[in-house]
């Protein structure tokens, strides 16, 4: 938490005004833009995560946390996007059937566009079906699924048979993520890669595609 504590207390609040403006002053301090989103923000949605579950806060309250959150991110976004200008490749991303946790998945997005790749993004509740219509439009390089429910996690393997019988699952590579994924279960259902977080998702994206 360390020098961004105000900022983490105002996203774990919900308090928007204070938080933007909280994330505005580490921008001008000329804060690391990453540090500014793991210990600024990241930590803060843990933090509501773990008052969600102990019944301390409810899912309004969380809701309001993750408005303020993607308040903050519009102001470091463009921040992330600045650097690189040829494209590493194509990654169509979105969160699976079900789900309607988006803010990791656009972290991911937001972070992989910033290292230099083009992302299209399907959003949340991304049935299977939609995945490989346009995966067969737009002919990617990685498809990128997020899932943040233990419920939802089926959809994945669902989503990955949908490719294969639609012949388009060795063309891309597959990459999974959300809090409760791991690599395990990425090797279990025969995911390409899997990563914990959005640094490292362009890590093994680069890796995946041999541009690392
Ligand atoms: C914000 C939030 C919500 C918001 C979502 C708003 C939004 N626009 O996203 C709202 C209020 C809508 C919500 C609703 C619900 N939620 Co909710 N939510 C959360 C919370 C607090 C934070 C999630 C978050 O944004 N984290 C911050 C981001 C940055 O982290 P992340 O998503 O994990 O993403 C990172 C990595 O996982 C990875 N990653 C993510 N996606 C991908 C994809 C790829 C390809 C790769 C490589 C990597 C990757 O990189 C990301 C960036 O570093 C979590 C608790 C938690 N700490 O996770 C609960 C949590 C996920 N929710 C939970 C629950 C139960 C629900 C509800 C069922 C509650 C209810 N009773 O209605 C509903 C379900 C709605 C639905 N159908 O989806 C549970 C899930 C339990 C489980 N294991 O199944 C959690 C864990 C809370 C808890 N402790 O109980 N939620």
């Amino acid at each position: 938490m360390s020098q961004f504590k105000q900022l983490t207390e105002a996203v774990t609040k919900g308090d928007i005004n204070k938080a933007v403006a909280e994330t505005q002053g580490a921008i001008d301090a000329g804060s690391n833009v990453q540090s500014i989103i793991d210990d600024g923000l990241i930590s803060a949605m843990d933090e509501v995560g773990e008052r969600f579950s102990k019944g301390i806060i409810f899912v309004p309250q969380m809701l309001r946390s993750a408005k303020t959150m993607q308040e903050c991110m519009k102001l470091l976004e463009p921040l992330l996007k600045e650097g690189e200008v040829t494209t590493k490749g194509k990654v169509l991303i979105g969160t699976v059937k079900g789900d309607l946790h988006d803010i990791g998945k656009n972290l991911v997005s937001m972070m992989m566009e910033g290292a230099g790749f083009t992302v299209t993004d399907l959003g949340v509740d991304v049935p299977p079906e939609k995945f490989v219509q346009k995966a067969q439009e737009i002919e990617p390089d990685i498809v990128g699924m997020s899932a943040l429910l233990s419920t939802t996690m089926p959809a994945m393997p669902q989503t990955i048979e949908a490719l294969r019988k639609s012949g388009i699952r060795d063309k891309v590579k597959v990459m999974i993520g959300g809090a409760p994924v791991t690599a395990k279960y990425a090797q279990e259902i025969k995911a390409d890669s899997y990563a914990p977080d959005a640094g490292s998702a362009v890590a093994e994206a680069k890796k995946l595609l041999g541009t690392s």
